[in-house]
């Protein structure tokens, strides 16, 4: 199994430690191509003179080779947008997990769309059994 994990970048690095733990979760399923996403060392700044062209590519690449998307959607981002909507026209499998925080809502062009698989979420526990209902139920249960 290969898992594409998105998670804000430059969108803004708040929820790292989050997409962390995500990432160390997800290694239960499958190899998780973009374990980066949970780095201290990619700041939303990108003053590691990083060439966004390469990275484009590579994770394109990288998406059409996954075979699930999870996007942790809370911190909004372009990047994590975009991803989901390619990855949703190459039909992948998806998970778009939310966690509740004050009335802070979802970006309708996400929430209102009915072929992503969109789950809230307070606590980090509440998000890995989300997760394994996800694996449970488009994988193991076929
Ligand atoms: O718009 P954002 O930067 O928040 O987009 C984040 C999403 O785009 C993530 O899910 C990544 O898959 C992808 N992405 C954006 N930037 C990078 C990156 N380096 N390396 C890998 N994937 C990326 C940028 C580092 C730079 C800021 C030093």
């Amino acid at each position: 199994m290969k898992i594409y994990f998105a998670g804000s970048i430059r969108g803004g690095r708040n929820d790292r430690e989050l997409y962390l733990k995500i990432i160390n979760y997800l290694e239960n399923y499958g190899q998780v191509l973009t374990e980066h996403i949970g780095s201290i060392e990619i700041t939303e700044k990108g003053e590691d003179g990083s060439n966004d062209e390469w990275i484009y590519t590579r994770d394109i690449n990288w998406l059409k080779e996954a075979d699930v998307l999870i996007a942790e959607v809370s911190t909004p981002s372009l990047g994590v947008g975009y991803e989901i909507a390619f990855a949703e026209n190459l039909d992948k499998n998806i998970l778009c997990l939310f966690r509740k925080q004050n009335d802070k809502k979802l970006s309708a062009m996400i929430a209102g769309n009915e072929r992503l698989n969109i789950k809230n979420y307070i606590h980090f526990e509440e998000a890995t059994k989300l997760i394994d209902d996800f694996f449970l139920s488009n994988f193991i249960n076929q």
